[in-house]
């Protein structure tokens, strides 16, 4: 026995653990009764980062209290996948020119009155063609336009009895309005003021109510992530490889429990997005792209469900909605069952945690005009975002908006999970019970982002325990290039 224990300590040591004195003094004692050998396996097979054997590790699973050995964990993992796809849109009614932008605001409009109804009470909520008597009234409306000055603020407001124009002398209510995206839908106080003007005393967006989330009986995981740009020089390939490598050898309980895999947008580069692309391109070809990106993909467990949605890189109609990657493109990819193409955005719910995935496009409009808000934190503009219930309520900038007979953009439910990329910047918040993520990239910095001033996360990977919404982050930035190697792609 005692060359068993000594034998059993040398393989711990050179799997480089450590064994403490109080664990070796209880292998001792119980060398006699127990198979040590495949108590230290479990021991090992348990630990995520801490290299040190414990006398409590022992002892907890002879009590059994560590309830689960990883084969009962796999067991568990191999019971089938649970999940629901709520929202993929891949049949719009398109309409064309003004009229059809016309039905598309009336739909937001609608849609987010109706929201509103359900959340303040409306008993006393107008239209703008009755306001103008003695005292104040709540009426909803578009905001058309904006006019921030220092100390006050104008806004033109729209419903479907007309316009108004009213002016907010508030501090607090200035404020307000500086954060509230143009074209979103808001509830304003107004009353008359002196000769034929309006005074907004108060202004709120939709927003979404303080909710208890969704989550999962059992402990699974699902991985979010976006932006790997596959077919540019700067993705980083190794780094994702290194993520796979992670996920095949299952030594850890993250790893072991991960289920879902979703990826928000920007999976391969695509080609003609940005000026001078073609140069940073490893191949032009985006069925090339797509193979490649399935290469990679299909080394995933086949266990694990994989959800992708389209980004502005991707080879679809760039006006939002999105649909998914259409077969013609996408061929390589609907040969592998796990994978689930999905519009931008895409509603999902995965073992009962609701999630919304939308690339984020739009939070460049969001970012560009609100006071405050700034590409380092991209999940504040998403909580803007939220707060608007609409995921893309600025018309006319950099975000290019389908005309069509329904406003699918509106967040018309309260997701548990709030997933975007687009930014290469991971961030999170938390906000009234839901989770916000921007998972960040795989491509190190491109020559357009170093003129753009935005400095990527990449290859930091969150993951979600969907029984608790707590993250944790895996990194596999290391291998990662160097800056000298990266400065000689910029170079040819
Ligand atoms: O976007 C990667 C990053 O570059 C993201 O932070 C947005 C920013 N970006 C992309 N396009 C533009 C334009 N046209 N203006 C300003 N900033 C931009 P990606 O979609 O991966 O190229
Ligand atoms: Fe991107
Ligand atoms: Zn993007």
């Amino acid at each position: 026995m005692a060359d068993n224990l000594a034998q059993i300590i040398r393989e711990a040591v050179a799997k480089g653990y450590q064994i403490e004195p109080k664990a070796f003094e209880l292998m001792r004692k119980i060398a006699e009764n127990v198979d040590l050998t495949w108590l230290i396996n479990e021991v090992i097979k348990h630990k995520i980062d801490d290299k040190t054997i414990r006398a409590e590790d022992l002892e907890n699973l002879m009590k059994g209290e560590k309830k689960e050995t990883v084969e009962e964990m796999v067991r568990e993992i191999e019971e089938p996948s649970n999940f629901k796809i709520l929202l993929n849109i891949d049949n719009v009614k398109v309409l064309t020119g003004t009229a059809g932008y016309q039905r598309l605001f009336s739909s937001r409009y609608q849609k987010l009155v109706n929201l509103i109804k359900k959340r303040v009470d409306s008993s006393n909520l107008h239209t703008i063609s009755e306001i103008g008597g003695e005292r104040s009234a709540r009426v909803a409306g578009l905001v058309y336009s904006k006019n921030v000055r220092r100390g006050s603020a104008t806004i033109l407001l729209e419903d479907e009895t007309g316009r108004i124009e009213a002016t907010a002398f508030d501090p607090y209510v200035v404020k307000g309005i500086q954060e509230i995206p143009l074209d979103s839908v808001v509830v304003a106080t107004i009353s008359s003021g002196k000769r034929k003007t309006f005074i907004i005393e108060a202004i709120n967006l939709p927003d979404v109510p303080e909710h208890i989330p969704n989550t999962s009986k059992k402990k699974v995981y699902a991985a979010l992530t976006s932006d790997l740009h596959v077919g540019s020089k700067f993705f980083l390939k190794e780094a994702f490889q290194a993520f796979i490598k992670w996920l095949n050898r299952r030594e850890d309980e993250v790893s072991v429990r991960l289920r879902y895999l979703l990826i928000c947008g920007d999976a391969i580069d695509g080609v003609g997005v940005y000026p001078n692309q073609d140069k940073e391109l490893i191949t032009s070809d985006v069925t090339k792209q797509i193979t490649e990106l399935t290469n990679l993909l299909e080394q995933i467990p086949s266990h694990i469900q994989i959800f992708i949605c389209p980004g502005n890189h991707e080879p679809v109609r760039q006006a939002q909605p999105q649909p998914p990657i259409s077969h013609n493109f996408a061929r390589p990819l609907t040969k592998l069952p796990n994978i689930h193409l999905l519009s931008n955005p895409a509603w999902l719910e995965i073992e009962g945690v609701k999630i919304l995935m939308y690339h984020g496009k739009s939070l460049e409009d969001i970012v560009a005009t609100t006071p405050g808000l700034s590409v380092e934190r991209p999940a504040l503009a998403m909580r803007s975002l939220l707060k608007a219930r609409h995921l893309a309520p600025i018309y006319g900038r950099r975000t290019p908006i389908l005309p069509a007979e329904e406003d699918l953009l509106v967040i018309e439910q309260i997701p548990d999970i709030f997933h975007s990329g687009h930014v290469h910047i991971l961030d999170s918040e938390r906000y009234r019970g839901c989770l916000i993520l921007n998972t960040g990239t795989w491509q190190m910095q491109t020559s357009y982002q170093l003129d753009m001033g935005i400095t990527p996360t990449p290859a930091i990977l969150p993951v979600v325990d969907l029984s608790t919404l707590q993250v944790v982050t895996m990194d596999f930035s290391k291998p990662v290039m160097r800056q000298q190697d990266l400065a000689q792609i910029r170079l040819q």
